[in-house]
């Protein structure tokens, strides 16, 4: 079975001082989400991510995440943005549509801005799974989980900058 290093887990010394991380949740499944945006927090403070470097809004479903999320990051103001929310299959008419559409609405905001976004959406069977899955410190939690992951690609992003060779460094990454 896999352990929690095969899951992406945080890079050794990974810090997140002096980062400007936007959080984006959504409200439907409100109680899940919360347990995500406490993780999310928790995630961004063990990784020294300043709490007034860290800017919160809400959007009425996960449907609306990619736009929230494009909002903030060509707002310039943020280096990574946490998308969450929590879209459970048995109570979802539409699951498919609103998972999916989120999803892949992520994934287009950050490749067409160049600002990470961290897909910290729960998209379950039921609401004990999203429950197993948005636990308190020290147990999985997904929105602690995103919180790495924002940190470690908005650092990445701040290594390569668009259009910026680095003197020496081409053939780490395959170029000529
Ligand atoms: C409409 C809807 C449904 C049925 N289920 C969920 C859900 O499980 N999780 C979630 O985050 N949002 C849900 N929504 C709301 C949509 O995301 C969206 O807000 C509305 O369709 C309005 O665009």
């Amino acid at each position: 079975m896999a352990g929690a290093a095969d899951k992406g887990g945080a890079p050794e010394g990974l810090d997140g001082r002096g980062l400007r991380v936007g959080i984006v949740h959504a409200r439907w499944n409100a109680h899940i989400v919360e347990r995500l945006l406490e993780g999310a927090r928790r995630g961004l403070s063990d990784l020294h991510v300043a709490e007034a470097d860290v800017v919160e809004t809400s959007v009425p479903g996960s449907f609306e995440l990619p736009m929230g999320a494009r909002i903030l990051a060509a707002s310039g103001y943020v280096d990574a943005v946490i998308c969450l929310g929590s879209v459970i299959r048995g109570e979802t008419s539409h699951y498919e549509l609103v998972a999916g559409e989120s999803a892949a609405g992520i994934q287009q905001v950050q490749l067409t801005t160049g600002v990470p976004v961290a897909f910290g959406v729960l998209t379950t069977e039921d609401e004990d799974q999203a429950l197993a899955r948005s636990e308190g410190p020290g147990r999985h939690n997904v929105g602690e989980d995103s919180a790495v992951v924002a940190v470690e690609m908005a650092r990445l992003a701040e290594e390569y900058p668009p259009g910026k060779a680095r003197p020496g460094a081409s053939s780490a990454i395959g170029f000529r």
